[in-house]
């Protein structure tokens, strides 16, 4: 794993969200995208090195609505950056860790993604990434 790449925060609402994060981090949101896959619409922020992403649910089935349903707002997961994602799932598979999904999947911002359920790694979700070359 090279570095966190970005922390994911599940808010209710883009509307009031997005400028909160923008007038706390002192910078504009870059980019927006949704991932109908996910069903969630996500925003970016640059902060040094790192990114914040908000998500936000585009539908009932969407794990942000129900993450939301549970906890209410928060911190959602932590990405890390990975060179060769498949390399990286087989190591950690190997060391004994379950994949939510067996394969990488298209995730926001140009990005191969798959998740560790929370449940194995102390209640937090963790999400490798890699760049789409
Ligand atoms: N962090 C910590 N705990 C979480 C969690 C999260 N993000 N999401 C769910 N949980 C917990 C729930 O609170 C619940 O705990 P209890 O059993 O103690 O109540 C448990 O996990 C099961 O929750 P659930 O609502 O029944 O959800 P599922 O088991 O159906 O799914 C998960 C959970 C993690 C497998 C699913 O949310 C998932 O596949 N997540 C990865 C995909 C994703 O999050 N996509 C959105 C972001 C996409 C992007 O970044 O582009």
């Amino acid at each position: 794993m090279k570095k966190i790449e970005h922390l994911g925060i599940a808010v209710k609402k883009f509307s009031v969200s997005i400028p909160l994060f923008e007038k706390l981090l002192d910078t504009t949101c870059y980019k927006t995208e949704t991932v109908n896959s996910e069903q969630v619409n996500t925003a970016f922020f640059e902060i040094g090195e790192n990114k914040i992403e908000l998500l936000e649910a585009t539908g009932p089935q969407s794990a942000i609505h129900k993450f939301i349903e549970k906890k209410g707002e928060g911190l959602h997961h932590i990405a890390f950056e990975v060179d060769n994602i498949k390399k990286e799932m087989k190591r950690l598979t190997k060391a004994g860790f379950t994949f939510v999904n067996e394969q990488p999947k298209e995730g926001a911002d140009n990005k191969m993604i798959c998740f560790l359920h929370p449940k194995e790694t102390n209640g937090v979700l963790i999400e490798l990434c890699m760049e789409k070359k």
